[in-house]
């Protein structure tokens, strides 16, 4: 929502450049968008109306529920409907729509102009949408999943024959490949895109929670997707990963499912206590009380997070040792929460309170969210858990947490929010409606679940006898829920109702103390029109004058002469400005890549194998037109005059780089899969008697040691190129290269060599089928490795990499050095691991 050059544009040249550069383009083209103002809002719309969805979804349960022995849906259809409102809700709402959130304010939140890869947001938003329409599309064809949120195999291996767990598996996947794309841009966005003076103890809190929350996503999704890969291999392919009569175990899915389940709700948990963080001060008037504690709670939380996956599993028999820890654990969790709590709760009593909605969904959220944490630590002891596990008293839980750690602080964020991004504010009479209508069907619906759990009511059943005395309380919840759901017809009216004839909101509302606050009314597309310089927490109230100078350009980068759009890159730790960085404008180029990679995930649901194949040749050529035309462009001048007497350059490579930086955390999150992968080898060798089994094949350790040495040798050679390409000299970059890409090639073979001459038969045992699975990925990422080499190669034959501008080189070297690392862990895993262990 952005005004025409108006007033201080026409008088003003620098501002009038600025505006040009930043311009949203208007038409048809505005879909081109990439920049996080635009992107950032698509994203909160569509996270929203798959809430809807799931949320109609919920309904047509509580209706099925509401008498017992009702028919008004079948079991196959409840099963169907139950799948996709958990899935929906998890990971089509709760992930992104924070992501969605965080695109759209942090860059203001950090005076910045745009993260860093705005084409990587763009991108990562279209595969979410193209990923959701397709998952959410199979309900309506009768083909959905059945198996619940957590689509436990073997019923999702061998009872369910349709298309449902593909598209369950594929079409999720997606979708966390581009929660993860998200979440390296935020991660890179907050370490390196900070205005200067913003050191890492004047963080804004929201910046310090999405750190948080992105590392853990980056950490939590990629065994997620592991998993998701076996089981699509065991389901198309019959590799009999989960398979126990062919040496698999189900509870294999069971450990990769909840190492991400457990830590993704604080994955959504976290980031709604972050706008918490925002808000609370604000109506407090008062700078939040325990900054450091709050940080640290954060982080412990994030890090104890993923100690705790096993109490989802303390009724499949684990040993009672590991049971007793992890009970143990999962209580210690509430003490970081707490802490978190008492800080809100302390500045809310220090402070001078203004009454507001924000408030009001503050306040509800924290109560309900407490009393879901007090049911959770009931559960988390694990004779009560024998009691309680798979009831309504689970359901109940789950929602107290969920809708009060998240539903609440969103709708308190978007009351909160919405002036600065629209410039108008919502009623603060029908919020109040809202909430109430919101907060009373809620414990109508969901407390009475405890109660009916307790009785004996199973979760995840589509009808009940009326023997068993439930019927009452059921009948209580379904009135709720449309209490409940009445509250966000309310709400969503008062979003959605026509404002034109509503004046403009003052600018900062709130009054409130940090950097977002900064926007314009009406908005314009630079974000800030100088990016200042931080020296408090909440510069709003405590640097004088900061407004106006902001305003007046007396700070960074205050016009753009060369018509670019710029932004300052910053280092780590004292954000002292290190960069003037380039960020590429609008584009078509991500959304074509973003559908021809979901042809590659939806075309594979249907086994149409071929046909997905080339939408992956078309999706990485695209990829690679973007890369082309779209990073590390050569300036016409080494450095730039970003104001106030400080020159800065505008291209760097290295670990100054952001470029390097996303693909540093990438490749964390790719290490990640690629040791769950592990983890499964490893998981059957302790679970099993005899592995690898006597008598079979393995891969011998001839050619595995050919393809370690291969790929060592062209690690080297990329280093190498990058020395020779640094020291101007041509022909021996060329060669290194070359020489490169062959011994890739050789490496490859050799790796495909060891199971397949051993005639290994994935189809016949768990072991091969393990073997194959970390012998092809690392055979693809080389691949994918000599794709970079000859990029590289084309790079500097174009002239667009050159001795000094050498980004290209720098950060596929990086790349290579995580491949050297995981071919080395195939190696010590197939080949070097047998021997030892017989
Ligand atoms: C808006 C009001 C909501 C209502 C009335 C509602 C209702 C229900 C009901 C009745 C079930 C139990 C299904 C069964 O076991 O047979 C359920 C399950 C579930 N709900 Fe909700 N829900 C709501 C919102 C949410 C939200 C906001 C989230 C997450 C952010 C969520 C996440 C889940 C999950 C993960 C399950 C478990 C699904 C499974 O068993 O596989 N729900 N919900
Ligand atoms: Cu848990």
């Amino acid at each position: 929502m952005t005004a025409d050059a108006t007033t201080t544009e026409s008088r003003d040249p620098d501002a009038k450049r600025l505006f040009d550069a930043w311009r949203t383009p208007t038409g048809w083209r505005y879909w081109s968008a990439v920049n996080n103002s635009e992107v950032g809002l698509w994203y909160v719309v569509a996270s929203f109306t798959f809430f809807l969805f799931g949320g109609i979804l919920a309904l047509l349960m509580r209706i099925q529920l509401a008498v017992p022995e009702n028919d008004f849906l079948t079991a196959d259809q409840y099963h169907q409907v139950f799948t996709m409102h958990g899935s929906v809700m998890m990971f089509l709402f709760a992930v992104p729509i924070l992501e969605a959130i965080s695109i759209l304010l942090l860059p203001e939140m950090l005076g910045a102009r745009d993260l860093p890869f705005p084409r990587l947001s763009a991108y990562g938003f279209w595969c979410f949408l193209i990923g959701g329409v397709f998952v959410c599309g199979s309900i309506f064809f009768g083909v959905a999943p059945e198996g619940g949120w957590f689509m436990y195999p073997p019923m999702t291996t061998e009872y369910q024959t349709g298309v449902g767990v593909d598209i369950w598996l594929l079409g999720l996947s997606f979708i966390e490949v581009a929660s993860i794309a998200a979440a390296v841009e935020l991660i890179v966005g907050v370490l390196k895109c900070r205005p200067p003076g913003m050191r890492l103890n004047l963080i804004p809190l929201y910046a310090w929670y999405i750190l948080v929350v992105a590392v853990m996503i980056l950490f939590a999704f990629p065994p997620l997707i592991a998993g998701d890969l076996l089981m699509e291999l065991e389901r198309s392919l019959d590799w009999p990963f989960f398979d126990a009569s062919r040496g698999g175990d189900p509870m294999l899915w069971q450990h990769l499912f909840w190492i991400f389940g457990h830590p993704e709700v604080y994955i959504v948990f976290l980031p709604s206590v972050a706008l918490l963080a925002m808000i609370v001060p604000t109506f407090a008037r008062t700078a939040m009380v325990g900054y450091g504690w709050i940080v640290l709670a954060a982080v412990g939380t994030g890090f104890l997070s993923f100690g705790l996956w096993v109490h989802h599993m303390f009724t499949t028999g684990l040993p009672a040792i590991s049971i007793g820890i992890f009970s143990a654990a999962s209580q210690a969790v509430a003490i970081p929460t707490g802490i978190q709590l008492f800080c809100f709760i302390a500045t809310l009593l220090v402070g001078r309170v203004t009454k507001s909605v924000c408030l009001l969904f503050t306040l509800g959220g924290l109560a309900t969210f407490i009393i879901g944490g007090l049911t959770g630590v009931m559960v988390a002891v694990a004779p009560f858990d024998y009691q309680a596990h798979d009831t309504y008293f689970i359901v109940g839980h789950l929602h107290y947490v969920l809708i009060g750690g998240t539903i609440f602080p969103i709708v308190a964020g978007v009351y909160y929010y919405y002036p600065a991004v629209t410039g108008k504010q919502l009623s603060e009479r029908l919020g109040r409606s809202a909430f109430w209508l919101m907060l009373i069907g809620f414990n109508i619906s969901f407390f009475p679940m405890h109660f009916s759990g307790l009785l004996g009511m199973p979760r995840r059943v589509y009808t009940y006898q009326a023997e068993l005395h439930v019927g009452t309380l059921n009948l209580i919840s379904t009135i709720g829920a449309f209490v409940l759901a009445a509250g966000f017809l309310v709400f969503l009216w008062d979003v959605l109702r026509p404002k034109s004839r509503q004046p403009l909101a003052p600018r900062n509302v709130w009054n409130a103390g940090t950097l977002e606050w900064l926007a314009e009314v009406p908005d314009k597309p630079w974000g800030v029109r100088s990016i200042p310089i931080v020296e408090t927490r909440y510069p709003l109230w405590e640097q004088e004058r900061f407004v106006d100078d902001v305003d007046e350009g007396r700070f960074y980068l205050p016009g753009a002469d060369e018509g670019k759009r710029e932004t300052l890159v910053t280092s780590v730790v004292d954000a002292e400005p290190i960069q003037c960085l380039r960020v590429p404008g609008p584009t078509f180029l991500t959304h074509l890549a973003a559908v021809f990679t979901g042809g590659v995930f939806i075309l594979s649901t249907f086994h149409w194998y071929v046909a997905a194949a080339i939408s992956g040749v078309l999706a990485v050529a695209t990829i690679l037109v973007w890369l082309w035309t779209g990073t590390a462009w050569i300036p016409e001048k080494h450095e730039k005059d970003v104001g106030r007497g400080v020159t800065l350059p505008i291209y760097v490579s290295g670990s100054r780089a952001v470029g390097w930086w996303a693909m540093f955390i990438t490749m964390l999150g790719d290490m990640t899969a690629f040791i769950s992968l592990v983890f499964g080898y490893f998981f059957y060798w302790t679970i099993q008697e005899d592995f690898p089994p006597q008598g079979s094949n393995g891969p011998g350790w001839i050619y595995p040691t050919a393809a370690l040495l291969t790929i060592t040798l062209v690690w080297l050679a990329v280093m190498a190129a990058r020395t020779w390409n640094r020291q101007d000299r041509g022909p021996m970059f060329y060669g290194a290269i070359a020489f490169g890409v062959t011994l890739s090639l050789a490496g490859v073979w050799a790796l495909l060599m060891g199971p397949s001459s051993h005639a290994m038969d994935p189809t016949s045992h768990v072991y091969p089928a393990i073997v194959w699975v970390l012998v092809l990925w690392t055979a693809l990422h080389v691949v994918v490795g000599i794709v970079m080499q000859l990029y590289c190669a084309a790079r500097r034959m174009a002239g667009k990499m050159t001795a000094r501008y050498d980004a290209d080189i720098v950060n596929v070297t990086l790349y290579w050095h995580f491949i050297a690392l995981t071919s080395l862990i195939t190696w010590l895993v197939v080949a070097a691991f047998p021997m030892v262990a017989r």
